[in-house]
């Protein structure tokens, strides 16, 4: 494979961008190789800038759920772009997604929108805190929510890859009111939660969690979760940047039946742009400024090119089927993967739901932040290599999601699966 023109741009890109990326996991540390450079993509391909083209599963890291470059999103950008890219005043394109948005999702009665998930995480966790009085926010191991600092303490996404505990640059009085406990666990649960000595705010996790991998909930914690905030007037946080809108129209909520108190959203929601959302009941979202005291901004906020292509987007997601076909597509590819894993001697555990998985290289399940880091990481990183070089596109990170958009078709996913059952001979030499 020729990559010399990503080879030239990497040492660039190093002179003036930390790491020669704009996002830490991208540039493929753990996976042992320089990341390429993209040029273009289209449905479930991406093209590097020396005409490599990959089967793409990172998706964008989930945004891509309708595939590359969907013509209706593209369309809606361009003709939007052609009345101007940004005002600072509201426009009738975010009150047409904000209502389409809240039909969509059980828990939304009113949302803001931001410009990533970080600043819905962040938000939704202040609006809490105003809302409640309190100040301790419960998080759990292995899940990511964004870089805010009171989320860096054993975040999921990045710094699990890292292997960076927390971060420097976080003050210790910040994260003194945060406390990570154990995922999929429900006694150390309620023993945090009933703790009187803790005036817990609110409680987040990621309803399925994406960033050690995918790990899904069991139902029972997932219960328990809602029993004990509802009882104790926790504020209940799903941060659904990547399972909303992916795993349903409703997202985990509306797949569980398991409604929160505040939803976070983003990647799907934006249709590629740079959007993030939260929201949940009236009472809670009134105390945001400026009809409430809790204060929240944001420049580009609502930006009418990120609501065009949000709404293209959801709008495409929102016609008869869509999550169907995405299933059924999702279920066969499972299977066949199955199938291969079976017929190999290697230890490979696959987590998955709906259109998100992860290929562990372990030999136990995976539940919790624990079982993750037992994950043999080298061994993904080969194996990411290894479809790399047969044009395969993987996440470079052991703990990260690989999608399914509705643009791969039987072809791709076919050549996927020979790609994945010839990685594994390789990797049994
Ligand atoms: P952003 O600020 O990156 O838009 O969203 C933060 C965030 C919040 N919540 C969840 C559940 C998330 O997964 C994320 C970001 N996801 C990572 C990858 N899983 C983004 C990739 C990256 O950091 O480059």
């Amino acid at each position: 494979m020729i990559t010399d023109r990503s080879a030239i741009l990497f040492p660039q890109a190093q002179q003036v961008i930390p790491g020669g990326v704009n996002s830490p996991v991208r540039a493929c540390r753990s996976v042992g190789c320089d990341p390429l450079f993209i040029q273009k993509a289209a449905g479930c391909t991406v093209t590097d800038v020396d005409g490599n083209e990959f089967i793409d599963f990172v998706g964008s890291w989930g945004p891509m759920i309708t595939g590359h470059a969907q013509p209706e999103v593209i369309e809606a950008i361009r003709k939007t772009a052609l009345d101007g890219t940004s005002f600072g005043a509201p426009t009738p394109l975010e009150v047409e997604l904000a209502e389409l948005v809240c039909d969509s999702v059980p828990s939304l009665e009113k949302i803001r929108f931001v410009n990533s998930g970080t600043e819905a995480t962040m938000s939704a966790v202040r609006l809490a805190r105003g809302y409640t009085g309190r100040n301790v926010v419960v998080k759990f191991d292995g899940c990511y929510h964004g870089h805010a600092d009171s989320f860096l303490v054993k975040a999921g996404s990045g710094v699990i890859t890292l292997g960076i505990p927390g971060s420097p640059g976080v003050p210790e009085d910040i994260v003194k009111n945060t406390l990570s406990i154990p995922y999929n666990n429900e006694a150390i649960l309620e023993q945090t939660l009933r703790d009187p000595q803790l005036d817990i705010a609110c409680v987040i996790l990621e309803p399925v969690a994406g960033n050690m991998g995918v790990v899904v909930p069991e139902m029972s914690f997932l219960k328990k979760l809602r029993e004990l905030t509802r009882e104790l007037g926790i504020v209940l946080i799903f941060d659904e940047v990547i399972t909303g809108f992916r795993l349903a129209l409703g997202g985990a909520q509306e797949r569980f039946g398991i409604i929160p108190d505040l939803t976070c959203l983003g990647k799907i929601i934006g249709g590629g742009l740079p959007v993030g959302a939260y929201g949940g009941k009236q009472e809670i979202m009134d105390q945001i400024a400026p009809d409430g005291p809790v204060y929240q901004a944001g420049t580009l906020s609502g930006n009418p090119l990120a609501m065009a292509a949000g709404l293209a987007m959801v709008k495409i997601l929102r016609r008869p089927g869509f999550y169907q076909a995405l299933e059924e597509k999702s279920d066969w590819y499972a299977g066949q993967l199955e199938q291969i894993i079976a017929a190999s001697p290697l230890e490979v555990v696959v987590n998955r739901i709906g259109s998100m998985s992860t290929l562990f290289f372990t030999s136990k399940p995976v539940t919790d932040f624990v079982s993750a880091m037992e994950a043999d990481t080298n061994r993904y990183g080969a194996h990411y290599r290894n479809m790399l070089e047969q044009g395969v596109w993987l996440a470079p990170s052991q703990f990260e999601a690989a999608f399914i958009s509705a643009a791969h078709d039987r072809v791709h996913l076919e050549k996927a699966l020979k790609m994945t059952e010839s990685s594994f001979k390789k990797l049994m030499i």
